[in-house]
């Protein structure tokens, strides 16, 4: 029997806790978490109706707080507490543990499927470079890898978290043959190897195609589409914005500088530390979504198919 994916979940506020101190990261880890602590407030919370309506509702607004650019967040929020406005739902709390049980299974399912698409996607000889750490583009060399496609990955380091060295050691357990360098040696290794292929995730795409993912992935796809090598990105169709539909883009979490400088102290130097960027669609060929590759220009279509009413959405 499968486990019940709500027993482990944090509470809401460990939930908030554990994204925004990047215990939980990566967009399909976050959505998954976030759903799952809604999912066990509404299965242990002993209160009346309104009462629990009132604390989803506020543990909803707190989770989609804890970081701002994945999208994935807020709408694995929005999507679970649909069950608060279900049509002649008898059961509020059940319908509530069903959406967010609903979320994580078809967020599991996805990647599943994104690695079976994506796969085909990867070249067999020559190689692949990645950028930062996503569970999707992974789980898609690794699919690759077992179909007996054979390929070297070199992979970005990604400072100032260093999610290029999970990339490298999950490949590297995979038995991927898996190089690690650091971001501002992209252009130069997609130049000098046979790179064929560069994967990334995302955290949002948007209705107008772009794509917003780790900081420094629209250098990477600067330098692939200079080298007319292509660029996609794996993603599941949670990780699209329907609110971008009526022109919202992601705001870009910056954060503590001290992530950059880690310990040291630069008299006199100011410090930035944005985390993510945006590519615009020209740069990216294929979204290897759980449904199949989307274009850039099919992904407003795709969220207007994909997500239906939004009334009352957070
Ligand atoms: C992680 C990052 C990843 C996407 C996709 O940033 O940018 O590429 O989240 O990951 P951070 P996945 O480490 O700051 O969360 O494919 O696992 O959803």
């Amino acid at each position: 029997m499968d486990k019940d994916p709500l027993t482990d979940a944090p509470d809401p506020d460990a939930a908030h806790e554990a994204i925004r101190s990047m215990d939980v990261r990566g967009a399909a880890h976050i959505g998954r978490t976030a759903a799952a602590s809604l999912g066990r407030l509404a299965r242990d919370a002993g209160v009346a109706d309104d009462a629990l309506r009132a604390r989803l509702e506020a543990a909803g607004r707190h989770l989609i707080a804890a970081r701002p650019t994945a999208v994935s967040l807020r709408n694995a929020v929005n999507l679970t507490l649909d069950g608060l406005r279900e049509e002649g739902a008898s059961d509020l709390r059940g319908a509530v543990v069903d959406r967010a049980v609903r979320y994580i299974d078809s967020s599991e399912a996805a990647r599943d499927k994104i690695a079976a698409h994506g796969a085909r996607a990867v070249p067999d000889g020559g190689a692949v470079l990645t950028h930062c750490h996503s569970s999707l583009a992974v789980a898609v060399l690794v699919k690759a890898h077992e179909e007996g496609k054979r390929f070297r990955v070199f992979t970005d380091e990604t400072r100032p978290w260093w999610q290029g060295h999970i990339t490298s050691t999950q490949l590297a357990e995979a038995g991927i043959d898996v190089t690690l360098i650091v971001d501002s040696a992209a252009h130069f290794i997609m130049d000098a190897e046979d790179v064929g292929l560069v994967l990334t995730g995302a955290d949002t795409v948007t209705a107008d195609g772009s794509l917003y993912n780790k900081v420094g992935t629209h250098a990477v796809a600067l330098g692939a589409h200079s080298l007319k090598i292509p660029f996609m990105t794996a993603c599941e169709t949670h990780k699209f914005s329907p609110y971008s539909l009526q022109g919202e883009h992601p705001e870009v979490e910056e954060r503590d500088p001290e992530e950059v400088l880690a310990g040291r102290t630069l008299k006199g130097v100011k410090v930035r530390n944005p985390v993510f960027d945006r590519t615009p669609p020209t740069l990216v060929q294929r979204y290897i979504t759980e449904e199949g590759p989307v274009a850039p220009q099919e992904v407003e279509h795709t969220i207007q198919r994909r997500f239906g009413n939004m009334e009352g959405w957070l």
